[in-house]
């Protein structure tokens, strides 16, 4: 039971509380959330940060009409829970509950969609040049961390912005971390102005002292004044030169010091930038102590803090890259490790551990991650750039313009390639296969376990060039043995026949090799019929012996493959036949043509036909259709 929280049910219900009744409202609002999160898992050590700056915007602002567009989003649980979604939340990352993110279609207080990083600025912007032109004058807040403020999006944003006439207010919400921590030199920049304290001490004291009435032009003048003694430790200097005024930085976790700044800053036009700090995991001990533990800390116990272990079936694929990657740096000096951001979620902290000169976190920069990983290949390096599937997607050009053009020897790992569970449509690494087929050069492959993993890095080290693209799903692998086993160069473009088999081919790429011949068994064993399968581990250079040999020895072809049905190996394996003059029934089991919502892995593949028992009835259907011929 709370006081307060039980009986807010939309923004309205708090307009009318007091500032220290606010205060008791956050604490209720981060024991449900922590409460909730030890259950049913998310993102809880930056929705617990951003607790105050949510309820300070709803209550300064006229949501839904005014509109806060949220950065990645996963900050957000504070705003899902007073925006009518209290209940809802217990059932939060599940199929017939919210998304882990704010999402148009599920609430009119979600102005913008979000999932990836550093789209609020632009989005924002958007917003509120719509509404000035419409002449609605509705007000637009983004609100974004200091890792997302590290990306080459928000600077385009701010860039646009600043030279705009547009209301709108930013909130650099600074907690020094993005998942691990903050590195670069925005961060840097950030750290600077925080300690050029005295700067913004003076300018405080001067916006407290001043009417309302005649804060714009004091605020000019101040500036004009000031800068010119205080510019070398002086705060907010980039975004003021950008074009935004810049306010800050004020504590964020103080409703004392947000409510009057906001209010005060809400009356002025122009994009202006409010920047306060946070602390990551507020209000929950052990979050606060290791926020990059608690950024999604899997279930919990909200009494002690004490974390479910993980039970793992198999070393998780993430791992197998992390320690590959360690091993291939020993053998060979040229190796290097990029990644953007995603240190720990790749396993790339194993190579920051040992070698740390040979590994780069160049923060949330996807198309800057490939780019200067094609640098490194010009001179002489051999990087591993590690991008999760659906983020790469953001470095499209830069691996198509940078690196295959230029015929570069980059090994691109897209990790999370696949449906990847509940975080959902924003995140799954469905669209690789067939964005990547059609690019000169490129090499696209995929392991069906760990020690074709390992071999797959070995051999895109020895690649001639091109971008080597090694893409892998998330979670565990299949349990065979890889550690002490001997490297073996996997010859580009060659597949390998799994099962003998006759009538049927199953050709696959990734671990679905194993769902395929588990199937094929099961298929034998009740006399349907007996499929042969074929793991393809390259989607480009595709195996057209393999190929031949299939069209020339079977009557049908199934094609598995956890990504887009639509141009992935489906399509590849359809044109091959046709172009080859080949008439044959071919049947994709992929992903389909829709957006695949949040849900538990193991039953979104399911609801694809991704697993044994999909593939066991598309193989029975094809052997009826076959046997009544
Ligand atoms: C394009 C993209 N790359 C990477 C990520 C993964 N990611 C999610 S949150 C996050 C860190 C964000 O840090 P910050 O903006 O400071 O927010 P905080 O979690 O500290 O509140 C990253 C790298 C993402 N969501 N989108």
């Amino acid at each position: 039971m709370y006081r307060f929280l039980d009986s807010i049910n939309d923004p309205k219900d708090i307009r009318s509380l007091s500032v220290e009744e606010l205060k008791v409202l956050c604490s209720e609002i981060r024991d449900y959330m922590t409460r909730c999160c030890a259950r049913n898992p998310g993102h809880l050590g930056s929705s617990l940060g951003a607790v105050e700056v949510i309820v300070a915007l709803h209550y300064l602002y006229d949501t839904p009409n005014d509109k806060i567009v949220f950065d990645v989003g996963h900050q957000a649980y504070a705003h899902k829970i007073i925006t009518g979604r209290r209940e809802a939340f217990k059932a939060n990352r599940t199929r017939d509950g919210l998304s882990g993110f704010p999402k148009i279609s599920e609430s009119p207080y979600d102005a913008f969609g979000a999932g990836h990083s550093s789209t609020s600025i632009s989005a924002a912007l958007g917003l509120a040049e719509a509404a000035r032109m419409k002449g609605t004058n509705e007000k637009v807040v983004a609100l974004i961390g200091d890792g997302a403020m590290t990306s080459g999006m928000a600077f385009e944003g701010l860039n646009n912005a600043g030279d705009s006439k547009a209301d709108l207010l930013i909130i650099l919400n600074d907690n020094d971390q993005s998942i691990d921590r903050n590195l670069g030199g925005m961060h840097n920049y950030l750290l600077k102005i925080t300690s050029g304290a005295t700067y913004n001490r003076i300018k405080n004291r001067i916006w407290n002292d001043i009417g309302e009435g005649r804060v714009r032009d004091a605020l000019q003048d101040f500036t004009r004044n000031i800068k010119s003694s205080l510019v070398h430790s002086s705060g907010g200097d980039l975004f003021e030169d950008l074009g935004l005024r810049y306010f800050g930085p004020i504590d964020g976790n103080d409703l004392e010091q947000l409510i009057p700044t906001i209010t005060r800053i809400k009356k002025l036009g122009g994009p202006r930038i409010l920047h306060i700090h946070t602390l990551k995991g507020k209000g929950f001990a052990p979050a606060e102590k290791d926020p990059a533990t608690w950024h999604a800390p899997g279930k919990f116990n909200p009494e002690t803090g004490e974390r479910e272990p993980h039970s793992y079936s198999a070393p998780r694929y993430q791992d197998v890259f992390g320690q590959t990657l360690v091993e291939l740096a020993k053998m060979d000096s040229r190796v290097v490790g990029i990644t953007p951001a995603m240190a720990s979620g790749s396993s790339m902290n194993l190579l920051a551990e040992q070698m740390p000169e040979r590994f780069f976190d160049v923060g949330i920069e996807e198309e800057h991650a490939v780019t200067f990983s094609a640098g490194l290949a010009a001179g002489g390096m051999r990087p591993f750039c590690n991008i999760y599937s659906s983020f790469a997607q953001r470095s499209y050009d830069q691996i198509i313009h940078d690196v295959a053009l230029q015929n570069l020897p980059v090994v691109l790992c897209f990790d999370r390639a696949g449906l990847v569970g509940e975080d959902g449509a924003t995140h799954n690494g469905v669209f690789d296969l067939s964005a990547y087929r059609s690019v000169p050069n490129a090499t696209i492959s995929a392991p069906r376990d760990e020690l074709s993993l390992k071999n797959l890095m070995y051999s895109g080290l020895h690649s001639e060039g091109g971008p080597y693209i090694i893409r892998y799903p998330r979670g565990c692998a299949e349990g065979v043995p890889y550690k002490d086993v001997p490297f073996e160069e996997i010859p580009s473009g060659k597949g390998e026949k799994v099962r003998e088999g006759s009538g049927i081919a199953i050709l696959c790429l990734g671990p679905f090799a194993y769902r395929a011949m588990e199937a094929a068994e099961r298929l034998q064993k009740d006399g349907v019929c007996s499929p042969a399968v074929y793991d393809m581990r390259f989607l480009r250079p595709l195996d057209g012996e393999i190929l031949s040999d299939v069209a020339k020895g079977f009557k049908a072809v199934v094609t598995v493959e956890d990504g887009m049905l639509k141009g992935g190996l489906f399509g590849a394996v359809t044109e091959w036949m046709a172009s080859n003059g080949h008439l044959i029934y071919i049947k994709g089991i992929g992903v389909p043509d829709e957006f695949t919502i949040q849900d538990r892995q193991a039953s979104q593949r399911a609801s694809a036909g991704l697993d044994a028992d999909g593939i066991y009835r598309t193989c029975g259907h094809i052997a009826q259709k076959l046997s009544e011929i």
